[in-house]
């Protein structure tokens, strides 16, 4: 398998300015040889140096495009290998005559992820940094982008490597107690419960960091939730920028759900427009009715909307009363109009969450209500603190922190050495799963074949 060079376009399906194919193996540079020509230089192509060319066929004797190529020695290339990049005009048919051009020439075609794979295997990268790899190609927005670019530079495999010690610390301590009895626990046990405490907590805020990950890979959902008629359908447009869903003055225009994509200050959210929750004018509306119910309960957040150019129903104030224990911002919309609303008997009922007055239709307060979605409903993510993106690096965690946990319990209740450092001990193979030290090929098959091809 590492013994093949192989090859792929690195760049999307599809036209483009330019595109790249790239090699990588022991026989990279004489397999692009073969299939480039160098300008000048009598053919000579120095290393991390870009060569001006032309793609040639040699069958045909004929060059099909001009191109330029970089070659890097290994082991100082992305997978530590020989690798070279070509790039030319990004046609899809230029492309893929390259590739044809470069497996007749004795390169394989790439599996998904290879490249990266390889990187892995050679150990410049490990698992976790191959992970933050496609997270920055596939992020859904620039924070998450960043994030995924400090965990590509190690970041989180160190923190990880950083709890990995402290867990062999406090276990070769209780060992120490374990081989020398006589002499007692060398460190007293409230120190090893202290350092087992602080590594539980940091394991505790890993995973805990992962909800706020998954709001920045999902998006965190917000249901536009009120009467029919209030104006939801309008500040779902609003809020996107664009005609989605369709306005009109009759009740129950919307009857089924719009699920959209809208990014507020680098966080994503998928903004949900719903039939009005009152009373159903039809049989259609009535099932409309049942599902937007359904989506507002699950949603990370509610928008709730009123008419504040009418006066507040019984129906309007059982939803504000309904979403309470929710994360909510209430409006009142239309404020272009006449209030006829009873702001303070609204309030009343829930003081602690915001209340703002917009009009959807004319943008008043917009910008405001963005910045409060963005305050309400994003979970902030500690300073300096690590963000996990992947379920499988959840499990692990989980997985390690069980016996911490019961090893601390062990201790507080008076057993041996022996059982707590059994139980510190089966923490660290999760641990070591995490970074790929312990790799299960079927792990290793799911996380790469998730990549795209080039990469
Ligand atoms: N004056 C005014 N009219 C609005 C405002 N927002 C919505 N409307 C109007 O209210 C009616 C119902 O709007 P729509 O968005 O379809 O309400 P939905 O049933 O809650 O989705 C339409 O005629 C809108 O133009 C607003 O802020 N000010
Ligand atoms: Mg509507």
């Amino acid at each position: 398998m590492l013994e093949d060079t192989i090859i792929a376009i690195s760049t999307p399906a599809g036209y483009g300015g330019l595109g790249i194919v790239r090699l990588s193996g022991e026989r990279a540079l004489g397999i692009a040889r073969k299939i480039f020509k160098p300008k000048k230089n009598r053919g000579r192509i120095p290393p991390r140096s870009l060569v001006l060319g032309e793609v040639y066929d040699r069958e045909k004797d004929e060059s099909i495009d001009e191109a330029y190529l970089v070659f890097f020695p290994k082991p100082r290339s992305y997978t530590c290998e020989n690798a070279v990049e070509i790039t030319c005009h990004g046609s899809p048919v230029i492309l893929e005559e390259v590739v044809r051009l470069g497996i007749r020439a004795g390169a394989r075609p790439a599996h998904p992820g290879e490249f990266t794979l390889r990187a892995y295997l050679r150990g410049r990268i490990d698992i976790l940094q191959a992970e933050a790899v496609n997270d920055l190609i596939t992020a859904a927005s620039l924070e998450q982008a960043k994030i995924s670019f400090g965990q590509l530079k190690g970041k989180l495999s160190r923190k990880i490597g950083e709890l990995r010690r402290k867990i062999i610390n406090v276990l070769s301590q209780v060992e120490a107690a374990i081989e020398f009895p006589e002499d007692g626990l060398p460190i007293g046990p409230e120190h090893i419960g202290q350092s087992l405490k602080e590594v539980i907590a940091a394991i505790g805020r890993l995973i805990e960091s992962y909800e706020a990950g998954r709001t920045m890979t999902e998006g965190l959902s917000l249901a536009i939730v009120g009467k029919a008629n209030v104006g939801k359908s309008t500040l779902f447009n609003a809020l996107l920028d664009e005609e989605r869903a369709i306005v009109s003055p009759y009740p129950g225009t919307t009857r089924d759900y719009l699920r959209e994509r809208m990014t507020i200050k680098g966080s994503v959210f998928q903004l949900v427009d719903m039939a009005g929750l009152d009373k159903p004018s039809h049989p259609i509306e009535e099932e409309g009715i049942r599902r937007g119910l359904d989506l507002a309960s699950r949603a990370d957040g509610i928008l709730l909307v009123l008419d504040s150019s009418r006066p507040e129903t019984q129906a309007d104030l059982r939803l504000i009363r309904n979403y309470r224990h929710k994360k909510t911002i209430f409006l009142f919309n239309k404020c272009d109009l006449t209030g006829k609303i009873d702001k303070e008997k609204c309030k009343a009922l829930d003081r602690k969450k915001p209340w703002l007055d917009i009009s959807a239709l004319n943008g008043t307060n917009l910008g405001k209500l963005k910045e409060a979605i963005h305050r309400v409903f994003v979970p902030k993510a500690a300073a300096g603190e690590e963000v996990i993106f992947h379920q499988r690096q959840k499990f692990l965690l989980e997985k390690a922190l069980i016996p911490l946990e019961q090893a601390l319990k062990l201790m507080d209740q008076g057993y041996t050495e022996e059982m707590v450092a059994e139980e510190i001990r089966q923490a660290l193979p999760a641990i070591s799963s995490l970074t790929g030290e312990i790799r299960p090929d079927d792990v290793i098959n799911s996380i790469f074949s998730r990549f795209c091809v080039g990469k």
